[in-house]
């Protein structure tokens, strides 16, 4: 079995070790998880880094000297542990003052009090470290078509990026940020919600530079979307600056699984992907162990979502290397797809002085064969590990 080492990046959020597990149907069945105590037990598994929304270190509302001890405590926690703050974020979801937004909400007073939460978070961030801000807008949206009017929303999610892009500026802050889309839940439509989306988003903000995304494998299943496709659009844009690895089973409600259960197929697709398109970010788990579970099952599969990653790489490595699968990439035309469709110079002029193919020309190009069926079986049989 590989072990994890530092340079694999793998992290995790405060919040999802420490999920209490509190759903809409049931009170909790775990205890509060001491921050320091999920440090200490997250470096014992091989985990690299750590990430936490402001609340999840600080209870909303804490006064400064409670703060202060707070962020004491945790510094010296990063010190013995030696765990990297790689990422941090708000939470702009939890308490009932975000309950119709937060950057987007339709209350002006509340709108500003999200970005001065945000701000004051930034400058932990950037004290700890951080190279990642993550904004996750789960309150951002409606449930109802005249609740929300979305055009007037975008452009005060504009607005709040802008200012905030502003703020790290000129603060001298290294951070970039990343947003995190998802379609749905808690709100029952929630702007932003697809990689599409985000990605059309930033362009039209002022410093489209400092924003990319932090897609999650579940989020964009839970859209009916292929992940991996995701991932590799956000790689080609330059904007893939973060991800969240889990699982998922199909449309329903969120489920973050641990990193590998769920949706298997799609997750070593990701994993090629991020391989192929030489991600070297955080390896970031937002998972939640399921709520059956004690504190052992906790950090069996915190884990077991760094030994999915690993064995998965392996997997992948080994069946990109196999010389019958790049056989089958040539015989599917892959390395054709990589050349450029017009010749260097030829533009549309030299295009239209080109032969148009005759009628067994075209036949001969529509019978020809592609080997897309074993290059997916090799795929396959790599992943049953019977290869
Ligand atoms: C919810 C999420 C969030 C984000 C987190 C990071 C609570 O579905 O995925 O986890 O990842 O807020 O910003
Ligand atoms: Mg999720
Ligand atoms: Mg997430």
């Amino acid at each position: 079995r590989p072990v994890p080492t530092p340079a694999d990046k793998f992290s995790f959020g405060l919040w999802t070790v420490g999920w209490q597990a509190r759903d809409p149907f049931g009170d909790a069945t775990r205890a509060p998880m001491d921050p320091v105590h999920a440090l200490e037990q997250l470096a014992a598994i091989g985990a690299y880094g750590v990430n936490f929304h402001d609340d999840d270190l600080i209870p909303f509302g804490a006064d400064d000297a409670t703060r202060d001890g707070i962020i004491d405590r945790f510094r010296k926690g990063l010190a013995d542990t030696g765990l990297v703050v790689t990422t941090a974020t708000t939470n702009l979801f939890t308490h009932p003052v975000f309950k119709d937004g937060g950057f987007t909400s339709n209350n002006r007073d509340v709108r500003r009090f999200a970005i001065r939460k945000v701000m004051r978070n930034l400058d932990l961030a950037a004290e700890l470290g951080a190279k990642v801000y993550v904004c996750w807008g789960g309150r951002e949206g409606a449930e109802y078509g005249a609740a929300k009017d979305v055009p007037a929303a975008l452009d005060r999610y504009q607005e709040a990026f802008n200012v905030l892009g502003e703020y790290v500026t000129d603060q001298g802050y290294d951070l970039r940020f990343a947003i995190e889309p998802k379609p749905n839940e808690p709100r029952g439509d929630i702007l932003l919600p697809t990689v599409g989306h985000a990605l059309a988003f930033i362009e039209t903000l002022d410093r489209p530079e400092l924003v990319g995304l932090n897609p999650e494998i579940g989020h964009e299943e839970m859209a009916g979307l292929n992940a991996a496709a995701g991932y590799a659009q956000a790689l080609w844009h330059g904007k893939l600056f973060h991800i969240d690895l889990n699982g998922q089973n199909g449309p329903k409600y969120d489920q973050d699984l641990r990193f590998g259960a769920g949706n298997v197929r799609g997750a070593f697709w990701v994993v090629d992907t991020l391989l192929a398109g030489g991600y070297d970010g955080p390896v970031h788990f937002d998972y939640k162990p399921v709520r059956p579970e004690t504190e052992a099952g906790v950090w069996a599969s915190a884990k077991a979502c760094i030994d999915n990653y690993l064995i998965l790489r392996d997997k992948v490595t080994a069946f990109r290397a196999d010389p019958e699968v790049q056989a089958a990439l040539v015989e599917a035309e892959l390395p054709e797809l990589a050349r450029p469709t017009l010749d260097d110079g030829e533009g549309w002029r030299g295009l239209a002085d080109w032969p148009l193919p005759d009628a067994d020309a075209i036949d001969a190009l529509a019978q020809r064969g592609v080997a897309m069926e074993k290059l997916d079986q090799l795929a396959l049989e790599h992943l049953y590990g019977v290869r």
